[in-house]
């Protein structure tokens, strides 16, 4: 077990839902500790880099239009295996193949609409978050 940080967004679907404070609850029942968040309207050369990892793929215009589409809230995670602990809390990318009880399971409508983003792997954990926030602008748990 490990201490890591891993970065969540409330995608724009999750935002205009009224479901910020549904998925943070589920993140704090799981353990994971908020220790930065900002909300912001992304642009699209911001959805394009963020994303430039499916640029070849066919749903990459769609998906940038989607993060687009209305603010999202950025956060960082903190907590035991919270890179792994994080994506089985949200669930699969597709909610019908998102098991039971996830963020995606229970509130996504779509594959695209999914509610939620989460890093895939330490390595990009530290990249996403990097996108996102300084340093400076994370707080330590100091109780
Ligand atoms: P992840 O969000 O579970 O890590 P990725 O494969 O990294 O899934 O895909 C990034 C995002 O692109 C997904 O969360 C979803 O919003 C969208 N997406 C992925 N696959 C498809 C698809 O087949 N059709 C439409 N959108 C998709
Ligand atoms: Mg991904």
């Amino acid at each position: 077990m490990a201490l890591e940080r891993t970065l969540s967004i409330v995608k724009p679907d999750g935002v205009a839902r009224n479901l910020i404070g549904d998925v943070y609850n589920r993140f704090e029942k799981a353990g994971l500790r908020i220790v930065g968040a900002r909300m912001l309207h992304l642009t699209t050369a911001q959805a394009e880099s963020f994303y430039a990892v499916h640029s070849e793929r066919g749903f990459f215009k769609d998906l940038v239009s989607y993060m687009c589409s209305g603010p999202v809230i950025a956060q960082v995670l903190e907590g035991e295996d919270a890179v792994a602990k994080h994506r089985e809390v949200m669930g699969a990318t597709d909610p019908k193949k998102a098991a039971p009880g996830t963020i995606r399971a229970d509130l996504a409508t779509s594959i695209e609409e999914n509610v939620a983003h989460g890093s895939d792997s330490v390595e990009n954990a530290a990249r996403e978050i990097a996108f996102f926030f300084a340093e400076t602008d994370l707080c330590s748990r100091t109780r």
